[in-house]
């Protein structure tokens, strides 16, 4: 064993899916907390192919969706040096642990997970395996560079919370105390759980059908003002104090969206437009919305036009993952009693 660890070193990691349709959920929720979290902690930062396939995926467009999470991840201001940014399937050390933690985690806790009853719908019978045990491969991802927090949106929670049952049990059933670490979400900010701009009942979701229920992050100028304008509201005027959000998802949505934009706290932005029309608060959201997206779209684009500079990032993240990785992978290999160095 290299190291028989209690007290783990604080590490970050996270991923996206490239799924397509990146959005503003997407980045106040997770991608911009990633960036913040550099200051203060070693990060890692995943493209999760892996688990972008558990429902079928188009290879050329899943290469695509790749590079643009990667170029969205340095776009917002992840730095790649000295960090690492890398996609999944280039460190086979998470499918290999992936299927060990499939035979810590109990179908009990699976059957419990919310996301798979919403993405597998009505015809459970017709959902990949992979999307059931999506969350064990998310614990992989984690454990296996023991790392100690994670930021996600709120829809991730659960997850989370397996994965420390799953990093508890596998400590406990092969009598390693502290190998793997309780792993923190890390859910912050004003937008946790960005809501559609068509509904603001519904999660913003790379999935929705419709195009104006999300901002993506290669949104113009203009389509980002128009999403706004389009927004689903109420009849009544902007109300004076946060309590009176309750019942009023679409003002509670777009206050929280421009509270986190603004870097501010959703009372702050309720008493800036206190007594106000939707259409002062629209237009001042568009305003800044454009302000905080559009930059990061351009860049967006500057980058995944060169896709060879990108994938040069992606296989020396891929490097420096596989490096941490394999001496915790071997330890499990040994802790498991599985043959061979
Ligand atoms: N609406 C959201 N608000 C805040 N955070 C969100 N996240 C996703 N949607 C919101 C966070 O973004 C990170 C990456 O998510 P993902 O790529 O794993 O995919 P997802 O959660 O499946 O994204 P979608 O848009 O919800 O896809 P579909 O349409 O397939 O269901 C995570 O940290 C997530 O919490």
């Amino acid at each position: 064993m290299s190291e028989q660890k209690s007290e783990h070193k604080p590490r970050v990691l996270s991923g996206v899916q490239p799924t397509g349709n990146l959005h503003l959920g997407n980045y106040l929720g997770a991608i911009r907390n990633f960036v913040a979290l550099q200051e203060s902690h070693e990060c890692l930062y995943c493209v999760v192919d892996l688990h972008a396939i558990t429902v079928f995926q188009d290879p050329a467009e899943l290469a695509a969706n790749t590079r643009e999470v990667a170029a969205a991840f340095i776009a917002a201001g992840v730095d790649p040096k000295n960090h690492i940014v890398f996609n999944q399937a280039q460190v086979p050390h998470h499918a290999e642990l992936a299927w060990v933690l499939n035979c810590v985690a109990r179908m009990g806790w699976l059957n419990r997970m919310t996301q798979f009853k919403e993405k597998a719908g009505k015809d459970r019978e017709k959902a990949s395996v992979g999307l059931y045990v999506y969350p064990n491969l998310m614990a992989a991802d984690i454990l296996l560079y023991q790392a100690t927090h994670v930021p996600v949106g709120e829809d991730q929670k659960q997850h989370l919370e397996l994965a420390r049952d799953i990093a508890q049990k596998f400590n406990n059933d092969f009598n390693a105390e502290g190998f793997f670490p309780q792993p923190e979400p890390l859910i912050q900010g004003p937008a946790t759980r960005v809501m559609s701009l068509r509904d603001g009942t519904k999660k913003m979701s790379k999935s929705d059908p419709s195009d104006l229920s999300r901002i993506t992050m290669l949104d113009s100028a203009d389509e980002i003002a128009k999403k706004i304008r389009k927004a689903k509201t109420d009849p009544d005027v902007l109300p004076a104090h946060e309590g009176a959000l309750e019942g009023r998802p679409e003002a509670a949505n777009l206050l929280g969206i421009y509270a986190a934009l603004a870097e501010q706290s959703v009372s702050a932005a309720v008493g800036q437009f206190a007594g106000q029309q939707f259409s002062a608060l629209k237009e001042a959201l568009a305003e800044l919305a454009i302000a905080k997206i559009a930059p990061i779209g351009d860049e967006m684009r500057r980058l995944n036009a060169d896709p060879g500079a990108v994938d040069a990032i992606l296989a020396d993240g891929a490097e420096r993952a596989r490096a941490l990785a394999e001496p915790v992978m071997a330890d499990v290999r040994k802790l498991v009693g599985f043959l061979g160095g």
